[in-house]
């Protein structure tokens, strides 16, 4: 974005009498930043997203001597996921950091890293995202039009809750009726294991708890925290049934407009604060239990195999394997073991 920002604008205008310009046309002040990306989320801003984004863009600002500005609006204060989305492509931000499950409706093969059970831990996360996987994906969003920083940010393990009933077995999932992101995977996945799937924003998913829209929800602990959804929920399960991630995504003329030495030293500040934004998450996972139970939820944990039998017999894996294609499931199974 060259051009005078709007605060820059006002700055001069109001500038200028005071410096004995009145009558010239409006001036951009030396220190006003030559490019400004706005960047919208929809996270609160406690969650480690925000706090860690926040410490990038201040790295911005003073390793690009003030050119580059990164103005973060957090919370859905721009839109709900499917508008940012738009608008990140249009050109009407910058800048947004969608969940891969929500990427996956422009780029379908973004959802892969959320089969269901992939997975077993971490280590097998970071190997395949911060490898071919992700490369495959970054590949796949870049046709799609738009570009990506290389480091992916973590979301978690995804969990369910419930205002109901404690999930403990697929066989709970019967008719649940259960909040997903706006996903094609995520509504196929829960349809697999029996329940009642529908798909909202995340905006919109504490008020149809609240209103009983839905009776569940799934998200991982530290989201579950900040979005301070234990208020109208009674039941957490610790299925780990999905591993999700958010890319953070730019625009494409946008990035290409930015000069090579700004383009490095942004994408290196996001990288380096997406590694934190990590071990962020994987703390804030470590004390979560604890502090959902003492907020009043009732957790338990599930063992995995019914979740995975009720897929395999929906033809969850074959079909999916299918929808991504032979090449990125076995760049897939090469990080996780024989999945389908
Ligand atoms: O919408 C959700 O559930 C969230 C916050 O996890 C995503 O952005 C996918």
């Amino acid at each position: 974005m060259t051009h005078l920002t709007r605060r820059a604008l006002l700055r001069a205008a109001v500038a200028a009498p005071l410096a004995g310009l009145a009558g010239t046309s409006l001036i951009a002040r030396a220190d006003a930043p030559q490019f400004v990306f706005k960047y919208g989320n929809n996270l609160p801003l406690t969650h480690p997203l925000n706090v860690r984004a926040q410490e990038a863009a201040n790295q911005i600002r003073e390793a690009s001597k003030g050119r580059m500005e990164i103005r973060i609006f957090p919370n859905n204060q721009l839109g709900g996921d499917t508008d940012m989305l738009a608008q990140v492509r249009s050109g009407g931000i910058e800048m947004f950091t969608p969940s891969a499950l929500v990427v996956s409706t422009l780029a379908p093969v973004a959802a892969i890293n959320a089969i269901g059970f992939a997975f077993k831990d971490y280590d097998q996360v970071w190997a395949a995202m911060d490898g071919k996987v992700g490369a495959y994906v970054r590949a796949a969003m870049q046709k799609a039009g738009l570009e990506s920083f290389p480091k992916m940010w973590d979301n978690g393990f995804r969990e369910t809750t419930t205002s109901t009933r404690p999930i403990t077995t697929a066989a709970d999932m019967h008719s649940l009726k259960i909040r997903v992101p706006v996903s094609p995977l995520s509504i196929d996945m829960f349809k697999g294991l029996g329940a009642s799937p529908t798909s909202l924003q995340f905006s919109e998913v504490y008020s149809s708890l609240q209103t009983h829209i839905v009776d569940a929800q799934e998200n991982p602990l530290p989201i579950v925290q900040v979005a301070k959804l234990y208020e109208v929920q009674k039941y957490c399960s610790l299925t780990n049934h999905i591993w999700d991630g958010f890319w953070f995504v730019l625009n494409q003329r946008a990035w290409q407009r930015l000069p090579k030495d700004l383009q490095s030293i942004a994408s290196d500040a996001f990288d380096q604060a997406a590694l934190r934004q990590r071990d962020d998450v994987r703390k804030l996972n470590e004390a979560a239990v604890a502090d959902l139970q003492s907020k009043g939820l009732a957790i338990n944990r599930p063992a995995p195999d019914t979740f995975r039998a009720a897929l395999r017999q929906a033809n969850f894996y074959t079909e999916w394997k299918g929808k991504f294609g032979d090449q990125a499931w076995s760049l897939l199974e090469s990080y996780t073991g024989k999945l389908a």
